[in-house]
């Protein structure tokens, strides 16, 4: 262990250990050998000094023009450019997403810190006119004080992004806790910040686990909201934390997303769409298609050409540039995803169409890899239907109309994304009304939002609110309207209005 790199809390500007001076390790899923480094085991007096410095830096950072908050985050996102495959490396090694998605996910926190930099200028609210004479009325949003952010492992540094550059271009401070299994790719984000001259306080890192480190952070009296992205479980349990004192709670969640190819579909593309949908990140995100609604007319094609596709996969180390598809992010997501294809073939009686275990032999018995697995002829009332799985498993379903197709997409306790492929106009302006989801593509898989729309799901993915783009600002602001009468005289509304 003598080469292994320790890395530290970050509290106030400066990089602290954990005050029970506990550790844990990070391993590389690919390689279990391959120690990535140890964090700090934190607990609830580190959250307290974390959250004492973000409550002192928030009575200066509020204060800060907008525009000059910016002006860090421009900088400190161009530093990110130029670090840009440092930091993927380092995020195929600790999570196993294959490195030109790692490279795409670094993109997606510099695209949104870009993003973010403009709303340094803009941040709008509104004037409109008063009922009464002389007197001027105004909206601006106002931030919040420390927001708690709460982050999962699957984009390691998007996420974080997408939560802190909002958060402090509107004036707030921030503790963050990253998922056990990433905490470096927060360490490098946060890194820059503060190389970048961030003032201490204004951000803070606290690593270790979630009853340790963010149960104290969301019920922490200091904290005035908190942003969490995960499983609904854990959300639900977030949800009633914060409701004690009224927290701003956003809550990103579950998904079992759906692709729709309807009859008329170019089918190759469809193809295209569910292998990338399904497969992409290890099947590792929110948005994963992971359910395959094919119209009758076109299942057999669909699924051998899928099937085929799937079968000549690569599965590896993701820091090998020919690798389609890397490990799951540790060894309870891979059981939990060998149990799914247990279910699917067993209680769910589902016809396995290729994979459906774990990968042995060679480099393989270092890791976590799971094969990529398609079951066939699956109905809505089976788990792997209706389950979110998080892995390399999808399911095809047959479906005999339109409206049948619809329904099916509906039927699932989530609403995070959902995709139609046809070439009908009418098809697909219905489809996109009609399914209930967040987010929704048409000849596209259920994965690649940019940063620049609201992403969030509806049912049991989300509580009502999105991150990214002008909607991610509202999570982390609160609305003031302003009245500003100067007519020198008592104007009573709704009453002096005749
Ligand atoms: C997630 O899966 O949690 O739209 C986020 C996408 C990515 C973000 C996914 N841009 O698939």
């Amino acid at each position: 262990m003598a080469n292994v790199t320790e890395y530290k809390n970050y509290i106030n500007g400066e990089w602290v250990k954990a005050r029970s001076g506990q550790t844990f390790e990070n391993r590389n899923p690919a390689n279990t050998n391959d120690v990535i480094g140890v964090f700090q085991n934190s607990g609830v007096e580190d959250v307290n000094d974390a959250v004492a410095a973000a409550s002192e830096a928030y009575k200066k950072w509020r204060l800060v023009p907008a525009p000059k908050r910016a002006e860090i985050l421009l900088r400190i996102t161009d530093r990110l450019v130029k670090e840009k495959e440092r930091c993927a490396q380092d995020m195929t090694r600790e999570m196993g997403k294959i490195i030109k998605e790692t490279r795409g996910d670094v993109q997606e926190a510099i695209d949104l810190g870009y993003y973010m930099v403009g709303e340094g200028r803009r941040q709008f609210g509104y004037t409109t006119p008063s009922e009464l004479p002389n007197k001027f009325n105004m909206c601006v949003r106002q931030p919040l004080g420390v927001c708690g952010l709460i982050t999962p492992w699957n984009f390691p540094m998007a996420i974080p992004s997408w939560k802190m550059m909002p958060a402090l271009v509107l004036g707030n401070t921030i503790v963050i806790k990253p998922a056990t299994d990433t905490p470096l790719s927060v360490y490098n984000y946060v890194k820059i910040f503060d190389e970048e001259g961030l003032p201490p306080g204004v951000v803070n890192i606290v690593t270790g686990s979630g009853r340790n480190v963010g149960e104290p952070l969301m019920t922490h009296k200091d904290v005035s909201c908190i942003s969490f992205t995960g499983s609904t479980d854990i959300g639900r349990r977030i949800s009633e934390a914060c409701a004690v004192d009224f927290k701003h709670c956003h809550l990103e969640m579950g998904g079992k997303n759906c692709i729709f190819v309807m009859n008329d579909a170019d089918v190759d593309l469809a193809v295209d769409g569910a292998l990338w949908g399904a497969f992409g990140t290890t099947g590792q995100r929110c948005t994963a298609s992971s359910r395959l609604i094919v119209h009758k007319d076109v299942i057999k094609e669909f699924t051998d050409k899928l099937v085929a596709r799937a079968r000549a996969l690569k599965v590896g180390n993701g820091l090998d540039e020919s690798v389609d598809m890397g490990p799951a992010v540790n060894e309870s997501q891979m059981n939990t995803v060998l149990s799914y294809m247990d279910i699917g073939r067993n209680q769910d009686g589902a016809k396995l169409l290729c994979g459906g275990g774990r990968l042995t032999g060679g480099d393989y018995d270092k890791g976590w890899f799971t094969m990529p697995t398609i079951f066939g002829d699956v109905t809505s009332d089976m788990r792997i239907f209706q389950e979110e799985i998080f892995g390399s498993v999808t399911s095809i379903t047959e479906c005999g109309s339109f409206d049948e197709g619809i329904e099916l997409c509906n039927n699932t306790a989530y609403g995070l994304s959902a995709s139609i492929y046809t070439k009908d106009i009418n098809k697909a302006f219905a489809a996109m009304r009609d399914v209930y989801t967040g987010i929704f593509y048409v000849n596209a898989p259920t994965i690649g939002a940019e940063v620049h729309l609201p992403f969030g799901g509806v049912k049991e993915t989300g509580n009502g609110h999105r991150e990214a783009g002008i909607a991610g600002l509202d999570v982390f602001s609160e609305w003031k309207s302003i009245y500003v009468d100067f007519s020198g005289t008592i104007q009573r509304a709704q009453i002096d209005n005749n």
